[in-house]
């Protein structure tokens, strides 16, 4: 799975500089990672956490630590691959209120549930 996404990556890559010549490069296009971007402060500021994995308890964010109740805004900087969507979720486990979903390469700016979410997931679609 990791070589697959590995591969898919250099792919887009590849068409990235390939499309360079023509079509005016945004001052934000970015390589897609794999990652998920959590973050402190609204508009993507601020202290953040980034994972390819599903956190269940953002209490224990992988490589973070306690992000629980902080998130204001967030960014997917995930692959176009057969897990392109990631779910935020106001309680552990992917449980109390649905807050958002957001596929590859979109952002939220202002969360509606600020400071309430405490766990995500990747998935199929939104
Ligand atoms: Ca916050």
């Amino acid at each position: 799975m990791q070589i697959k996404k590995a591969a898919f990556a250099l792919t887009l890559a590849a068409a990235a500089l390939v499309g360079a010549g023509s079509t005016p490069a945004s001052a934000h296009a970015v390589t897609p990672n794999g990652n998920v971007y959590v973050y402190d402060r609204a508009e993507q500021n601020g202290a953040y956490c980034a994972t390819g994995n599903n956190v269940y308890d953002y209490r224990y964010f992988p490589g973070c630590g306690d992000f629980n109740d902080r998130t204001s805004s967030a960014w997917n900087n995930g692959y176009a691959d057969s897990m392109p969507a990631v779910k935020f979720y106001t309680a552990m486990a992917y449980g109390g209120n649905f807050v958002v979903c957001l596929m590859d390469g979109d952002s939220v700016d202002y969360l509606g549930y600020d400071n309430q979410i405490s766990s995500h997931r990747w998935a199929s679609g939104c």
